[in-house]
């Protein structure tokens, strides 16, 4: 059975194993957890990193004294477990000062304080290695339409994000920034819902080579769309630049539950995807395989470091399944069958203009169309032989 190792790159928020489980309708069922503890667990359990936002390390509000303490702590306890911080955030959601938006918010000062905000972490993260820097704009939105003049909110983000990436420039922190798109909760409806609208509102930016996203399982789901198409269109962009894994049944609610705890067989395509970059090749993700989930509420603490060790677990489960599925000759006699490799072949000829095109009566005037219509694709077969795979049957 696979075991974790640094090299499978694993990483947790620390708000993810350390959230208290208090949700809209009841009241915490679990004690905070100190991010030093979780730091120590994670790395026993054979994870190589840990996340965070501002707030998850330094509560809001602490002063300078309180502040240093909290970073000593936690950066000791990344030297003695060689833990490392691929990536960090900003907490731009749970003070009231944002329930109206943040870098999108109507009132210029929260404005400021909101950039100011994530400049001052950016520094930390920049001081602990971080390489990429997540923004997930869980207030940058609205319940009532009227009340948010919409194209100028947009103005709002991208001046947010090209001064975040002039500041991160200037100071040589080399940060990439990741957006994390979700269509709603908190806000009714948040801008920048999905991967597609955040690679569209990427290229009108300043920095655009600077900025890609961060899709996480749970919301793509939520929008009712397909993750694994989501993040492939994203590396097909060269803007896969971390993820968040976690399982999600379907259009409800943002779950959190534990990856593959979910759509499983839609796991196992994002597994394979990341793993194997897909049938046609194209880069595979390189980036840490990072867990975005919540324990859920019923857990004691035993519960809940048994749930982060079930992140890592399951993944390399899929990937050894993943791996029989692309090993086994009789998928791929399958994947040949239904011409999934003929996919990968140009479409013109190469040298070939639509001039050739045009000129080839074999591509329209003596084509068959229903004879081509007639043929079976061989999809089921390759449905079967994944799910067969996924349950160990072969
Ligand atoms: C909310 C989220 C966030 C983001 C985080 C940025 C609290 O649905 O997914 O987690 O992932 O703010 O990394
Ligand atoms: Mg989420
Ligand atoms: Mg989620
Ligand atoms: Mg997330």
């Amino acid at each position: 059975t696979p075991q974790p190792t640094r090299e499978d790159k694993f990483s947790f928020g620390l708000w993810t194993v350390g959230w208290p489980a208090r949700d809209p309708f009841g009241d915490a069922t679990r004690e905070p957890v100190d991010p030093v503890e979780s730091v120590h667990r994670l790395a026993e359990l054979g994870a190589y990193g840990v996340t965070f936002h501002d707030d998850d390390l330094i509560p809001f509000g602490s002063d300078d004294a309180a502040r240093e303490n909290h970073v000593k702590r936690f950066r000791a306890a990344l030297e003695e477990t060689g833990l490392v911080v691929p990536m960090a955030t900003t907490n731009l959601f749970t003070h009231p000062v944002f329930k109206e938006g943040a870098l999108t918010a109507n009132d210029r000062d929260v404005r400021r304080f909101a950039l100011r905000k994530v400049m001052r972490n950016m520094d930390l993260a920049a001081e602990l290695g971080a390489q990429t820097y997540v923004l997930w704009g869980g207030r940058e939105g609205a319940e009532v339409d009227t009340a948010k003049d919409l194209r100028a909110a947009l103005d709002r983000y991208r001046e947010g994000l090209d001064t975040l990436a002039q500041y991160s420039e200037d100071r040589g922190y080399g940060l990439r920034f990741a957006l994390e798109p979700k269509p709603n909760e908190p806000r009714g409806d948040i801008f920048l819902p999905t991967i597609g609208h955040a690679l569209a509102f990427i290229s009108t930016l300043e920095h655009a080579d600077l900025v890609g996203v961060n899709p996480e399982v749970g919301h793509e789901q939520m929008a009712g769309l397909n993750y694994t198409h989501g993040i492939a269109q994203a590396l097909w962009q060269g803007k896969l630049f971390h993820i968040d894994l976690n399982g999600q049944h379907g259009p409800k609610y943002d779950q959190d539950l534990v990856f593959g705890h979910g759509d499983l067989l839609s796991a196992f395509a994002t597994v394979d995807l990341l793993e194997h970059g897909g049938v046609g090749g194209g880069p595979a993700y390189e980036g840490p395989r990072h867990f975005d989930y919540k324990p859920l509420r019923t857990e004691d603490m035993d519960g809940v470091w048994r749930s982060a060790a079930a992140n890592m677990r399951t993944y390399l489960l899929l990937k050894e399944r993943a791996a029989a599925f692309r090993a086994d000759p009789e998928v791929a006699e399958a994947l040949a069958a239904a011409r999934v490799p003929e996919l990968a072949q140009p479409t013109l000829a190469a040298g070939e203009s639509y001039e050739g095109l045009l000129a080839d009566r074999a591509a329209f005037e003596d084509f068959d169309a229903e004879a081509a219509g007639r043929r079976g694709a061989g999809v089921i077969r390759l449905s079967q032989l994944a799910v067969e795979h996924l349950l160990g049957a072969r």
